[in-house]
């Protein structure tokens, strides 16, 4: 079985100066896993483990999404919106374009069998998983700087293959997707 999801992935500029900001979290006495930050992106859909020989009817779906390329802004690192966060990212909003995306994929998907995901979709990008919460976190969340990133323009996603280790997880690209 493969574990998949589909996903458009940060330019590595951003990435990295998301990565340098969060570099302030270490300070606080909250028990953080971070993601590494070449692996940053938004992920559009979970499809979970996949038997190998139907990824390429998968990967056939996702080449008939039809959206014409848009910007997505990111926002700073922020909570998940819990009292005591279980997830750090950066909200991204698109005016609707990458949730639309997102929901091109489902209904892409769900002929398949992918069940659509119920909850609304929230762009984001995940910069941190939150092991144990400390209130030190909510203090250094709330110094960090209140910019965001920027834009970048969304032009294409890809399916990926995510492969759990102690170390992290690895991602392969399986397939890409142009708008
Ligand atoms: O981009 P984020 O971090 O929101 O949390 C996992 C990550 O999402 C999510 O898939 C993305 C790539 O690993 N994920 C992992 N297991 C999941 C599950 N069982 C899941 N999403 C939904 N259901």
């Amino acid at each position: 079985m493969v574990r998949t999801f589909v996903a458009v992935d940060l330019p590595d500029d951003l990435r990295a100066r998301i990565g340098g900001v969060a570099e302030a979290l270490r300070e606080s006495r909250a028990r953080l896993s971070f993601v590494d930050p070449a692996l940053i992106h938004v992920t559009l859909a979970f499809l979970g483990e996949v038997p190998p020989e139907r990824l390429p009817a998968v990967a056939g779906a996702l080449a008939g999404v039809r959206q014409p390329p848009f910007e997505v802004r990111v926002g700073p690192i922020a909570g998940d919106g819990r009292r005591e966060p279980r997830t750090l990212w950066c909200p991204c909003t698109g005016n609707g374009s990458l949730a639309g995306l997102a929901a091109g994929v489902a209904r892409a998907l769900e002929p398949l069998g992918f069940t659509p995901e119920r909850r609304p979709f929230r762009g984001h990008a995940t910069v941190a998983r939150v092991r144990s919460f400390h209130p030190s976190l909510g203090d250094l969340l709330a110094d960090l700087p209140p910019d965001g990133f920027g834009a970048f323009t969304v032009d294409r996603f890809r399916l990926k293959q995510s492969t759990l280790t102690p170390s992290g997880p690895i991602y392969d690209d399986l397939s890409e997707v142009l708008l």
